[in-house]
């Protein structure tokens, strides 16, 4: 199994996690030619990272490959639960990658300006508005890693980074803090997350 990626990339790190927890062994490798090249378009249409080859085939989307990975490896479940509840899991996990991370990301040209930038403080209300709707969807308890838990911790840690970056409010509930702190008894999540984070600092430090 070979998964395009880049080391700073929170869709890759949300699949790293998927992948740890099934205890798949994978390939990590730049996509060809560069990110961005046309070389790599030809694989992905799109350019977008990550992507994963397995059997001669090239799947693109975090969340069309961890479904692909959760039927391949079915232990432990991701996707566990009747349809309701199955469709719960799909509604958060696309909530987080359509509306949630797209808010953390429109910051990411701003890295660098003045901490007083009102651009900077309009985009960090609607980044809070955004979790603030992400935490109305959350279950009570974390009582197994499911697919919808893959990308939060990962956008959870930079909005930990920005906001310090920023020197804007911290924005992070203690309801999902605690939901955090849940998701980081799985191996899979502190173990990506220990790997990530000086990536993470190393990419801030170099803007
Ligand atoms: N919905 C896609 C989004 C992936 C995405 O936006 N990846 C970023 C890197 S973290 C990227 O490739 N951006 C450049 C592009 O989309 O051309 C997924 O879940 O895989």
């Amino acid at each position: 199994m070979k998964l395009y990626a880049i080391p700073v990339s929170l869709y890759c790190a949300k699949l790293r996690i998927v992948l740890r927890h099934k205890n798949l062994t994978w390939e990590e490798m730049p996509p060809p030619g560069g990110y961005g090249s046309e070389t790599y378009k030809d694989l992905v249409p799109g350019g977008s990272l990550p992507a994963l080859e397995h059997d001669g085939h090239l799947l693109s989307d975090s969340e069309a490959i961890a479904e692909y990975l959760n039927e391949l490896r079915p232990e432990p479940d991701m996707l566990p639960g009747d349809s309701l509840e199955r469709a719960r899991i799909r509604e958060r996990s696309r909530f987080h990658d359509t509306r949630l991370e797209p808010a953390l990301r429109a910051l990411f040209p701003m890295i660098g300006r003045q901490p007083d930038d009102m651009e900077i403080s309009g985009q960090w209300g609607v980044l809070s508005e955004r979790l603030t709707q992400m935490e109305t969807l959350l279950p009570e308890t974390t009582p197994c890693l499911t697919l919808a838990d893959c990308g939060l911790p990962v956008t959870c840690l930079w909005i930990d980074e920005l906001a310090t970056h920023f020197r804007q409010d911290p924005i992070l509930s203690r309801r999902l803090q605690a939901y955090l702190e849940g998701l980081n008894a799985h191996g899979a999540v502190s173990d990506e997350l220990t790997q990530y984070t000086p990536r993470l600092k190393t990419w801030m430090a170099s803007k």
